[in-house]
């Protein structure tokens, strides 16, 4: 695989089979790199690595153009361990076994070729003076860059605000007619609110407080012309590799954020309403109690249940079912206030809705509210519209409640016993009554 993936890309390729052969080999030619496996029929890629430092070899290629003969290690143990050893004894990369089609080609081009690491990069040339764009365009193409060109920062202006997001590098002259370099940068930088985009000056002044003030508007970096080209690529490949970072970096942030938020809703939602589970009411009843008795507020909790909930599944089966409890879930929630009053799927089809700042009076009018919204809203399933009703069990506390009584065991049990006296009492209905003390914990 390595072998044919490096031909395919006009690699010569010489093949060896133990520590032996590659050793002798070299003696004989020395090759660029060494992809070298870590474990060998006749030893260790490491040890070979070490010899291959010592004075008896490195004088075959102590001569080469670079001086020194770069090893990437290829192991199926990837471990840290494995990686500090090889780096320790001078491993220029490892890869991983399996590695996919074009990952030895990446990581042997990265080394031999380092210049093919700016293929498919963008970058646009301002500069007033067409001579003066091809000095600083010409390297550039040269390097693999794709390079567009405007002549002065008002064309670079409306270029940008169309094309962006295909640039990866600004390199703009300070003076120019119309708008300049220096307010370029500050509208690419405010308006466009491109503020990883690297941006370097050319400028043929050297005063520093000028300088200076090409950073206060945003500059990455600055060449004095004239400039050597060796000097403006191998910044701009500094600038470069550290957006791409900065890219990469951010979108793997992105991703991560997005997977968090994911786990965090799975792991608080009911997935078949969408409304909170009792994972959530553990954390989130306690503070909210804790913080209606700090503020002196009142509180109110709502238990319900739906009416002969057995009968649809057994009339309509299970998929209508759920259909009906998610429809009822949707019924209570255009009845409660968004962002304040919040459900949880208590049981089967057994909900709690928690209400801040509502006392014992409020509740009942919302259980009266939610009630008839329910009898009154036939829900949607995929066979016919149900009508259902439910029965309700409402209870609370408000500034003059004794806080031994306010405990969430309290609350849930009063409300519950609530709701079963609605149910006794014939069923699509709704009872409040005040918090009793079941227990006595604070
Ligand atoms: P009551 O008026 O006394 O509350 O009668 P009921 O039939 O509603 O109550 P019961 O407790 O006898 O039955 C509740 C039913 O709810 C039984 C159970 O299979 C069903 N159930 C619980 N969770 C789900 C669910 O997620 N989907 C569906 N389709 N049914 C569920
Ligand atoms: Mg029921």
């Amino acid at each position: 695989m390595i072998v044919r993936e490096l031909q395919d890309h006009n690699y010569t390729v010489l093949e060896a089979s133990t520590a032996e052969d590659a050793l002798e080999m070299i003696t004989r030619e020395v090759p660029d790199l060494i992809t070298l496996e870590t474990v060998l029929p006749d030893g260790d890629g490491f040890s070979l690595c070490k010899t291959l430092t010592e004075p008896g070899y490195t004088k075959y290629y102590a001569q080469s153009p670079t001086g020194h003969l770069p090893v990437i290690f290829i192991t199926e143990h990837d471990t840290l361990e494995e990686r500090r050893k090889g780096f320790e004894i001078g491993a220029a990369d490892f890869l991983a076994k399996p590695f996919y089609r074009g990952d030895v080609l990446k990581a042997v081009n990265n080394i031999v070729r380092p210049n093919k690491r700016l293929i498919g990069l963008t970058a646009l040339v301002v500069d007033d003076s067409q001579m003066a764009r091809r000095i600083s365009a010409e390297p550039l193409r040269r390097e693999g860059l794709t390079v567009f060109e405007c002549s002065d920062g008002d064309e670079a202006l409306c270029f940008m605000e169309k094309m962006h997001k295909k640039i990866d590098i600004v390199i703009t002259d300070l003076k120019m007619p119309k708008m300049g370099g220096d307010t370029l940068c500050l509208k690419l930088r405010q308006d466009l609110g491109l503020t990883d985009l690297p941006i370097i000056f050319l400028t043929a002044i050297s005063d520093h407080t000028l300088l200076l003030d090409m950073f206060k508007v945003g500059a990455t970096d600055y060449l004095v012309k004239p400039f050597v080209k060796e000097e403006l690529i191998a910044r701009l490949r500094v600038h470069l590799e550290r957006a791409q970072l900065t890219k990469n970096l951010r979108r793997i942030i992105g991703s991560l954020k997005k997977a968090n938020d994911e786990i965090r809703t799975l792991s608080i939602t009911d997935p078949l309403t969408g409304c909170y589970n009792r994972n959530y009411m553990g954390v989130q009843l306690k503070k909210e109690i804790r913080t209606a008795q700090r503020c002196k507020r009142s509180l109110s909790l709502l238990m319900c249940d739906i009416d002969h909930f057995k009968r649809v599944n057994d009339r309509y089966g299970h998929t209508v079912g759920d259909e009906v409890l998610k429809g009822f879930v949707e019924c209570m929630g255009g009845c409660i206030r968004a962002d304040i009053d919040w459900v949880v799927r208590f049981g089967g089809e057994e909900f709690l809705i928690v209400l801040p700042e509502t006392g014992v009076d409020g509740v009942r009018d919302v259980g009266e509210r939610l009630r008839r919204a329910v009898e009154e809203t036939p829900l949607k399933t995929s066979g016919d519209a149900l009508s259902i009703t439910a029965s309700f069990g409402g209870t609370g506390f408000g500034p003059g409640e004794p806080p031994n009584l306010i405990t969430v065991r309290n609350l849930l049990v009063t409300a519950d016993n609530l709701l079963y006296s609605s149910k006794n009492n014939g069923r699509n209905r709704v009872t409040i009554g005040p918090l009793i003390g079941i227990d006595a914990e604070s």
